[in-house]
Formats: structure tokens, C-alpha cells, sequence
């Protein structure tokens, strides 16, 4: 894992959301992308290099409407930046950790994306991401 690329936060409401995160953090989000596949409308703020992405679930299956339903707003996933995605997920697969996916997927900011199950990762949704090229 090259570095921590973004944290994701579920929330309810993504237009009440981005007014919070842009008086806390004392500037707007810079971008708003619908993930259609994820079930997901997302926005991005940018803190020294590190993202804030807030979810807005788009429809009632999509897993942060399953998120908030059973526990409520809050951090929803760490994402960590690599290099050679289908590499890392051998790697990880190898060591033990339980991949959610067999193929990366399309996600937002011009990502290729793979979870990995939070039961493996001590609780916490971790997500590798790759910059597509
Ligand atoms: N962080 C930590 N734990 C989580 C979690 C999360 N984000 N989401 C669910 N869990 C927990 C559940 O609370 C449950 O715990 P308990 O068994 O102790 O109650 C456990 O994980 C498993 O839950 P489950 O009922 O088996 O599975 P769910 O239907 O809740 O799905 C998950 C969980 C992670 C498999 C599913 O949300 C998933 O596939 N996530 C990956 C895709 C995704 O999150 N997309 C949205 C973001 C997209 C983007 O960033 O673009």
C-alpha cells in the first residue's frame, strides 16, 4: 500500500454533508460523481493531499444505505493508494484477507477499486484503489 488516499464517510444527505465539511474544513468539495454500480453519489474534498469522500447512497441496496441503516453516519472505509492493483490483491488474497471482489471495478476520481472484507481487516472496510491510466 503506497499511501492513505482517501477516507470514506457515509452519509445521509450529501448537499447537508458537503455545507458541514466545507465550514469544518474551511473550503469547498472539488468534485460531485455518481458511482451508477456502486449505488452511490459522492463528493470530494482534499486535506494536504489526503481526500475526504463523502456517500450518499442512490438507491435502498446500495451498501451505504445497508451502512447507515445498521449503524448510522460515520466512517465507512479507509482507502489505500497502490500501484499494481491485480498484484496487491494476490498479495493480500495469499496472506489471508478476504477479497469482495475477483475483479477491480470502476469507482470514483478515476479509480480501479477492490474491497476487502471487513471481518479480515480487524472491523475496518478497506478499499485498494489504482489511478487509471
Ligand atoms: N465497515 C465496517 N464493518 C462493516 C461495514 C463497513 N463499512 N459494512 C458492513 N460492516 C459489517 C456489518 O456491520 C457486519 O458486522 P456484524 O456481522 O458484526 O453485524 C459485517 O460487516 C458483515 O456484514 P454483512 O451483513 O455480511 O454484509 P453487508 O451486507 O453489511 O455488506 C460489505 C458488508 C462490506 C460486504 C458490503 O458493504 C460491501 O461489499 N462493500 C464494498 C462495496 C462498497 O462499500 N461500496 C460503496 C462505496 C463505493 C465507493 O467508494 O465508490
Amino acid at each position: 500500500m503506497e499511501k492513505l488516499e482517501h477516507i470514506g464517510i457515509a452519509v445521509k444527505n450529501l448537499n447537508e454533508a458537503n455545507k458541514v465539511f466545507a465550514t469544518l474544513l474551511g473550503k469547498p468539495h472539488y468534485k460531485i460523481e455518481e458511482v451508477a454500480s456502486e449505488g452511490v453519489r459522492t463528493s470530494f474534498f482534499d486535506v494536504g493531499g489526503l481526500k475526504i469522500e463523502l456517500l450518499e447512497a442512490t438507491r435502498a441496496d446500495s451498501p451505504v444505505a445497508k451502512f447507515i441503516e445498521k449503524r448510522g453516519e460515520g466512517i465507512h472505509h479507509l482507502a489505500f493508494a497502490v500501484d499494481n492493483l491485480e498484484a496487491c490483491m494476490a498479495d493480500v488474497s495469499e496472506k489471508g484477507f478476504r477479497l469482495l471482489a475477483d475483479k477491480p471495478k470502476d469507482g470514483a476520481d478515476n479509480k480501479r477499486i477492490v474491497f476487502l472484507h471487513p471481518k479480515s481487516t480487524s472491523g475496518v472496510l478497506v478499499e485498494m484503489c489504482e489511478e487509471k491510466k
